[in-house]
């Protein structure tokens, strides 16, 4: 296996030395930064379509990874490509995957930081497959002891546990993430380390149910999780009509019996709940009868209820089985894997939080690189040609700013007392925020062949492309308000998980919950909180297609994508500047013993140590700057050249000690 990976890494290399020449024409270059015409967004696309082409899917921005999505199996995932890719120099073997899983790895291990990675682009871009694979780069190749492999393969197997109760068939993707997924990975040192679908629902059954037996599932757990499942479906059938007063009743009850007895509750009170509210006045609780319309309402917040909170405890249960206390010394690598930007013909509230997810990790990306990067710069001193991007704070601003974001002027609508509609709150937008210059009112008589803004809709101009949203729906999911009377008859239910889920506690509690909004606001601001500590690896998922095929390479739709990715500001940023920097403290404890000058030790000011010691390792003038706390160096072929030269010097003191213990 060494030597066979020797040869593959020499391979490359000295294809790498020599520019790649006689194959670039065919195959493109690996790292947009070798790009002659790298300002070009046609040189960008042409490069993407030759590797495309050649089935190599994967190219990097200096160290941002760009995939597009094959959709085909490339048997590029073996156990042999992780084994080759471990432990390699990042550049030193062709862009993948595992390349950027391995450097986190490293990098965490040599400077005992947490590290994350995120990884974005649309719906049905390749993200989630993409997550997958990275987790199976880690399960094979870091070292476990058996309590560690129980953890791994219990991660491994949470995921087609939550696919399966958290994915679902949408237009844009047969198998679409519905909620984000953070997970955090462990590293422990003292111990180690809508027409034909392409899902196989009976193959992925044999899969999940196989999962649940890992990951500390009891039969009564199954027994009651199925239960509440299959009462979801049968909720659905329900069907009410109105008597002469105009209010609902259930003909046929039927499926109310089916889902009292999977949900462990009393039929008749469900039947009264689903038909009646309970209303407190003064000192007495008083039951009045629901019109058939609020009575669907209160069937469909009901399912929507109890899936979505026994999925939380699915969660939370998964969560639970992963935690290894046995870790001493921690550190973590996240690995963030979340809805993708969403356009339908017809966008809701839903795509509305999606998208505005999508924003607000765009606009990390534009912190922690574009902007951080330039700004880095200019505190180090370093001469620099300021390179122009569109930041997307401003669109973030307009949905989440308090009293005056989309967001609030939702909750406001939602709060206050008065008949709120949906179309009061369209209303209500347009007064406040119909003058921002990413919004657009229906007032709009926009260009020719835009689509027209409906009586019901808004459209915001997103950093990924314009959505038209409607807002039907949008008070009512944002309220989500299940009913006091069906939280009752769900607290009593026999079903252990139910009861779980519906906690008593929250009956007593009369304060209104946050809304929908609010909630997923605080969430998104929590999760970037979390990541914004760590050191970020990036890795931008492309769609080729919309038709989710093979070997089609659709140009305007990739053209898109890479405008609203930032990927040409990215390279420019990336192009024109230094591919590694590091603080003169840890350059020099790193490297000192390259030189005699400052081996063993330096005691003179650290920044004087490294110009000694990279003059003594004949660095040119134009591969480095010195900055004022920090060495910038341009090209990774320098680093690896020092990286080389160490390895080197370690291979000779070994050598040494041991000649020395021979002769003793
Ligand atoms: V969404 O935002 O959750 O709707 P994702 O997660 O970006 O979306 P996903 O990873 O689910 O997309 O990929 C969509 C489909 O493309 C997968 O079901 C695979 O059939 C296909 N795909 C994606 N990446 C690869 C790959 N590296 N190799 C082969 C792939 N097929
Ligand atoms: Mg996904």
């Amino acid at each position: 296996m060494e030597s066979k990976k020797e040869d593959v890494r020499r391979k490359h290399i000295r294809l790498h030395m020599e520019g790649a020449l006689t194959a670039r024409d065919k195959v493109g270059v690996q790292d947009f930064v070798l790009l002659d015409a790298y300002t070009s967004e046609s040189a960008f696309v042409d490069n993407l379509r030759k590797r495309f082409n050649e089935n190599l899917i994967y190219t990097y921005i200096g160290t941002l990874l760009v995939s597009v999505n094959p959709y085909q199996e490339l048997g590029i995932y073996t156990v042999s490509q992780m084994e080759l890719y471990q432990g390699v120099n990042f550049f030193e073997l062709p862009p993948h995957v595992y390349a950027i899983a391995d450097n986190a790895y490293r990098m965490m291990c040599s400077e005992l930081n947490n590290h994350f990675i995120l990884i974005s682009g649309e719906s049905g871009a390749g993200k989630t497959e993409a997550s997958k694979k990275i987790l199976q780069y880690f399960a094979v190749t870091c070292p476990m002891t058996q309590s560690l492999q129980i953890a791994r393969d219990r991660l491994l197997l949470s995921n087609p546990v939550l696919e399966a109760f958290g994915n679902a068939r949408t237009l844009r993707n047969d198998n679409s993430s519905r909620f984000g997924k953070y997970m955090d990975i462990q590293f422990d040192f003292q111990g180690h380390c809508a027409k034909e679908s392409s899902i196989n629902d009976k193959n992925d059954w044999k899969t999940v149910s196989n999962a649940f037996s890992v990951i500390d599932f009891t039969e009564a757990d199954l027994e009651n999780l199925f239960g509440i499942i299959a009462s979801v479906l049968h909720l659905g059938n329900i069907g009410f009509e109105e008597d002469d007063q105009g209010c609902a009743t259930i003909p046929d009850t039927h499926e109310i019996k089916w889902i009292a007895k999977l949900l462990g509750v009393h039929p008749a009170d469900l039947l009264e709940a689903l038909t009646h509210r309970k209303i407190e006045a003064k000192t007495e609780e008083v039951i009045c009868p629901l019109t058939l319309e609020l009575s669907v309402y209160a069937r469909d917040a009901m399912a929507k209820a109890v899936y979505g909170r026994t999925f939380t405890w699915l969660v939370n249960k998964i969560n639970s089985s992963l935690v290894n206390k046995d870790f001493t010394r921690k550190t973590v690598i996240g690995l963030l894997d979340i809805y993708g930007f969403e356009v339908f013909d017809k966008n809701g509230f839903e795509q509305f939080c999606i998208n505005y997810c999508n924003e607000k990790l765009q606009q990390l990306l534009i912190e922690r690189t574009l902007k951080a990067e330039q700004a880095e710069y200019e505190m180090e001193g370093i001469e620099w040609e300021p390179i122009k991007y569109f930041n997307n704070k401003i669109i973030c601003d307009l949905v989440e700013e308090r009293h005056k974001g989309i967001i609030s002027i939702l909750d406001e609508e939602c709060i206050r007392p008065g008949p709120a509609t949906d179309l009061s709150f369209l209303e209500k937008l347009e007064e406040k925020v119909g003058k921002h210059a990413h919004f657009e009112t229906r007032k709009l008589a926009g260009p020719k062949g835009r689509k027209r803004i409906g009586w019901m809709e808004f459209r915001l101009l997103h950093y990924a492309g314009e959505v038209t949203y409607c807002t039907k729906g949008f008070l009512e999911k944002n309220n989500d308000l299940l009913y006091r009377h069906l939280k009752e008859v769900l607290c009593k239910s026999k079903n252990v998980i139910l009861r779980e889920c519906f906690l008593r506690a929250e009956l007593e509690n009369r304060r209104r919950p946050p809304t929908v909004g609010t909630q997923f606001k605080n969430s998104l601001s929590s999760l970037l909180e979390i990541l914004i500590s760590k050191e970020p690896s990036y890795i931008r998922c492309i769609k080729p297609n919309d038709r989710k095929e093979p070997s089609k390479f659709d140009d305007f739709l990739i053209r898109h994508q890479i405008k609203y990715l930032g990927l040409m500001e990215h390279l420019r940023v990336r192009r024109a500047g230094f591919a590694y920097r590091r603080k003169y403290e840890h350059f020099l404890q790193r490297y000192k013993s390259l030189c005699p000058d400052t081996w063993p030790h330096w005691h003179g000011p650290p920044a004087e140590g490294v110009e000694r010691l990279i003059n003594y390792m004949g660095y040119k003038p134009e591969e480095y700057k010195l900055g004022k706390t920090k060495i910038f160096i341009r090209f990774p072929r320098t680093l690896f050249a020092t990286e080389d030269a160490l390895e080197f010097c370690k291979h000779q003191l070994v050598a040494r000690i041991q000649a020395t213990y021979k002769s003793c």
